[in-house]
């Protein structure tokens, strides 16, 4: 019998070996796979096949979240449909959307089918994949944007988390595509990492991993980043205009998603064979794997904090949604501020201005990074304005804003006349502005 070549033989125990660590690891561990529809498209998803059968046999719950930009774009070339473009973002009109429809459809029975094989003398021998689709995607319209329908464009409102835990508990694999429902029936055309990133956060997975054109997130003299905590990817999305499409694209999703609970979030190479593998099982991967801070805290503000503030605010600033505050103004009241924070990352912040002869306060300048929003954090910091309002002895908390009103009426508020605020107050509002008032009890 001819003796296979010793090095080889060697290097595969040996590495074997320093896989099972992982192996253990990932055991019952929830994996979000996303990639574009080109992985398709270029005949790349029969490799990730064997992938993913790997993880399957080791009790990986896999949900897989694929794209179909090429296959639609395919479908509108043949039906003679013009594609629209505003950004990054596809406005989908009735013809669009069909187009769409179908190319979601071809691409699912084409994924199903490779999933499906179990061929000898292949990976897939008697890999017996179960592969489960359904309507777990609730979307909403992205609806008119400067002046833009997009139609069926629309943006994830909702995932069914339970019916996917269900089909994974079943040791199913979850095949989603980027399209959502709505409670009307509506069809919605969404973004695959809109999809996916919603995904792993409502499902609190352990990994979120996007399979992108290039090897991972790289710094300014292009060296792989292999590890990033999420406030450096923050810097790095800010510091770094030149970053490729798809880092720009998917790092926003990684950071998003490990800063709403999702453990790690990978940025690896479609075009390497079993870099699935090589990212998973191997000490030193072979893309970018995003880590969250250390745990979050809300404190009194210091002068340190100003950078952090004035970068979450100012935007705001520009848009209208914050009155405008001086910067001097800023420092001289910077006693009055506090925020959350994460390992010196500053993730949102907001003001408490005392009236204590009306025994009210207001509560002003409420901001989170929208990297790090709908986790709760705005509601932590009007808790912790409510408990030190309450502190004080008063018995009113109030609010002046433009378009934030349905968050406050959800928490408590009640829109309330101008009289009612502190005479002081009064003389300082806005009329041209006209922010509407709401106000909260505060019970002792
Ligand atoms: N309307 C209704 N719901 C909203 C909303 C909005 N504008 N924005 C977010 N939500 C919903 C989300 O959809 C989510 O709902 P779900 O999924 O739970 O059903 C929920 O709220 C998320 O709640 P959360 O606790 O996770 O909240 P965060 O996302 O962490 O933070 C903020 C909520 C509103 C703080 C955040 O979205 C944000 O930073 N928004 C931009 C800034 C903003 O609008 N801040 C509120 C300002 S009002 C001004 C000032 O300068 O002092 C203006 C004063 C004047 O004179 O006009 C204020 C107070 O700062 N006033």
């Amino acid at each position: 019998m001819p003796k296979p070549p010793a090095l080889k033989t060697e290097a595969f125990v040996k590495w074997f070996r320093s896989a099972t660590p992982y192996i253990h690891q990932w055991g019952g561990a929830t994996f979000v796979i996303a990639f574009g529809g080109e992985v398709l498209a270029d005949g790349e998803f029969q490799q990730l096949t064997h992938d993913i059968n790997v993880l399957v046999s080791l009790e990986v719950r896999v949900v897989l979240v694929h794209g179909t930009r090429p296959q639609v774009e395919e479908q509108m070339r043949q039906h003679g449909v013009e594609s629209r473009y505003v950004g990054a973002r596809r406005v989908t009109d009735a013809k669009a959307l069909s187009c769409v429809k179908e190319a979601n459809g071809i691409v699912r029975v084409e994924m199903e089918a490779l999933l499906s094989m179990e061929l000898a003398n292949s990976p897939m021998w008697g890999a017996d994949i179960r592969v489960s689709s359904g309507n777990f995607v609730t979307a909403k319209p992205v609806g008119v944007v400067d002046g833009v329908d997009f139609g069926h464009t629309g943006e994830v409102r909702k995932i069914d988390a339970e019916g996917i835990r269900k089909r994974l508990d079943d040791h199913e694999v979850v095949l989603i595509s980027p399209i959502g429902f709505s409670p009307t029936g509506d069809v919605f055309n969404c973004t695959l990492e809109d999809v996916a990133t919603s995904t792993a956060i409502a499902l609190q997975a352990d990994k979120l991993i996007f399979l992108t054109e290039t090897a991972g997130a790289t710094d300014a003299k292009g060296r792989l980043l292999s590890e990033l905590t999420v406030k450096q990817a923050g810097e790095l999305l800010a510091a770094n205009g030149a970053l490729p499409e798809d880092v720009r694209v998917y790092l926003p999703c990684a950071v998003k998603a490990c800063a709403n609970g999702v453990r790690r979030s990978h940025l690896i190479s479609r075009h390497v064979d079993g870099a699935l593998l090589i990212e998973l099982f191997t000490h030193h991967g072979i893309g970018t794997m995003l880590v969250p801070e250390s745990p979050e805290v809300i404190r009194d503000a210091t002068a340190e904090d100003i950078p952090g503030i004035v970068q979450i605010i100012e935007p705001l600033e520009q848009q209208g949604i914050l009155v405008r505050r001086e910067r001097d103004r800023l420092e001289g009241e910077i006693g009055r501020f506090f925020v959350i924070e994460s390992g010196g990352n500053i993730l949102g912040c907001a003001a408490l201005y005392p009236f204590p002869d009306e025994s009210t306060a207001e509560l002003a300048c409420l901001a989170v990074n929208p990297f790090y929003r709908d986790g709760g954090r705005g509601e932590r910091l009007l808790a912790f304005a409510e408990a030190r309002a309450r502190q004080a002895g008063f018995r009113t908390l109030f609010v002046l804003s433009t378009r934030t009103t349905h968050w406050f009426i959800e928490r408590g508020f009640a829109e309330a006349d101008i009289a009612r605020l502190p005479a002081r107050k009064q003389s300082l509002y806005n009329y041209e502005r006209r922010s509407k008032i709401f106000m909260k009890g505060l019970q002792p």
